[in-house]
């Protein structure tokens, strides 16, 4: 059987010839306009990115390499007697473009497990840092510290020559992505478990390992969740922060350590990743306030009162999407089978039902509909990981794999460094002046 990386070898020609096909052939034809708004307003809609994992639909929600949720739930192979697709299946699609057969995902399991131990160095680094320190702050710090031995970089010392540049970064992302689970069970342990670690289990696959080296084994239907969460998180095309992060700091051949955690950091924020954290600890504050499971009419009120004190309902809104989405609808199938009764889950429901109303009659957002962090941190605190302030790098762990697939591609494909324009207010206001718009 050909390895991972022949196979994605054998993809390079082709997709390299297609690119530069269309960059020598169409170089010159419009894919989009921009306006005012743009400029200002965060550059919503601008296509300007070429990103092939992923592609989002702004009612349909994601499809991955052409694929949506559920027909993957359906397609990816699946843990012995889990319902729930391998995530080493998912990060096989995203790089290669092909659903993986039940022995390729095996392969990438048995290749990440190869490459996942901790070195001595990282393990000092992660304890010296303070246990206050937010996990976000830690996932990102350890992730860095592992540049040290960054194939990338060292290589382009030795004047590696282009044509490599996608084989060295094929490198570190395998030994990254290896570790990510160790990096954030050893967060977890260490910072909410008297730094009581458990050693992982080589018999498990990726994502079950991770449920049992963070220490929730008494549930077997946790490492079906973990499988289904870092699947539904990895990827959500190129334009949102991490991901544009991580794409724009390594089309500055920073390498893959440098780029995944600048990327990390970007995630870290509340209108970003953090939103899942914030959602749960709306939802205690709420039940806290009104003595438990609201009615629907103290619900209402609760949230004309988050909105009238200037802040958002987290978990709700998205700068793409104007419908619910497919990765919301995916966890609450999960919940709806494995904890139906669950008080929590009977808020979300609760805030799915009223919330899409409250936002559309206050009239600010683009999409009253959840998105996916409106229903994540409840499933997780189901099955015992209550420390909210580590949700966000469950998150982090997934997001890596679609953020590093495809920047094996950039550097593949030879990407060039990112440089997009920017102008000033002044420049605008002259533009405007120069070019008045037709009267109406
Ligand atoms: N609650 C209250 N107001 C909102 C919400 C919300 N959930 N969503 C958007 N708005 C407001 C927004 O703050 C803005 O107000 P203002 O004009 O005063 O600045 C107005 O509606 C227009 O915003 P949109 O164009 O609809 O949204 P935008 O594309 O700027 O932002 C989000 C998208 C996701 C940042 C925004 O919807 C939000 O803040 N949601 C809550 C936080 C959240 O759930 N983030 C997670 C996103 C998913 N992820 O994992 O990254
Ligand atoms: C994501 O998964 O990255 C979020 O939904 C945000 C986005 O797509 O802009």
């Amino acid at each position: 059987m050909a390895t991972l990386k022949e196979k994605f070898l054998a993809q390079v020609g082709p997709m390299k010839e297609r690119v530069q096909k269309l960059n020598k052939e169409f170089g010159e034809t419009k894919v989009s306009d921009v306006n005012v708004a743009q400029v200002i307003g965060g550059a919503r809609g601008i296509i300007s990115m070429l990103w092939d994992c992923s592609l989002l639909d702004k009612f349909e929600g994601i499809r991955f390499r052409g694929f949506s949720i559920p027909e993957l739930r359906e397609k990816l192979p699946k843990a012995p007697g889990g319902n729930e697709p391998l995530p080493e299946g998912i990060f096989y699609l995203l790089l290669i473009g092909e659903v993986p057969t039940a022995a390729d995902v095996a392969a990438v399991t048995e290749e990440w497990q190869k490459r996942s131990t901790l070195p001595q160095y990282l393990v000092d680094t992660m304890n010296a840092v303070p246990k206050d320190t937010h996990p976000m702050t830690q996932f990102s710090l350890a992730i860095l510290q592992l540049q040290k031995d960054s194939q990338f970089a060292q290589r382009y010392r030795e004047k590696m020559p282009k044509t490599q540049y996608w084989d060295a970064t094929f490198e570190d992302v395998m030994n990254l992505l290896a570790k990510l689970p160790n990096i954030a069970a050893y967060i977890y342990r260490r910072t909410y478990k008297g730094g009581k670690h458990i050693a992982p289990d080589l018999k498990l696959d990726w994502g079950g390992n991770m449920a049992h080296m963070l220490g929730i084994t008494d549930n077997p239907s946790f490492k079906e969740l973990m499988r289904l969460y870092l699947c539904i998180h990895s990827d959500h095309e190129g334009g949102n922060v991490s991901a544009h992060t991580t794409h724009l700091v390594g089309s500055a051949l920073s390498d893959a350590y440098y780029s995944l955690s600048a990327g990390m950091d970007g995630l870290a924020g509340p209108l970003h990743g953090l939103a899942n954290q914030e959602v749960l600890l709306w939802i205690m504050d709420l039940m806290k306030d009104l003595g438990g499971v609201p009615t629907k009419e103290q619900l209402e009120k609760y949230m004309w009162d988050t909105l009238n004190g200037g802040r958002v309902i987290p978990g709700y809104g998205h700068a793409v999407l104007r419908k619910t989405d497919p990765r919301y609808v995916a966890q609450r199938e999960f919940a709806l089978k494995h904890m139906p009764d669950y008080d929590l889950f009977q808020v979300v429901s609760l805030v799915y039902e009223v919330a899409p109303d409250v936002l559309t009659k206050q009239g600010k957002t683009k999409n009253p509909w959840p998105n996916v962090d409106a229903h994540s941190g409840v499933l997780l605190y189901h099955y015992g990981l209550v420390e909210f302030d580590f949700y966000t790098v469950c998150f982090g762990v997934s997001r890596a794999m679609g953020v590093l697939a495809q920047l094996v591609w950039d550097r593949a494909l030879g990407l060039p460094i990112e440089r997009p324009k920017s102008v000033t207010t002044e420049w605008l206001e002259n533009f405007i002046k120069e070019n008045p718009p037709a009267a109406k």
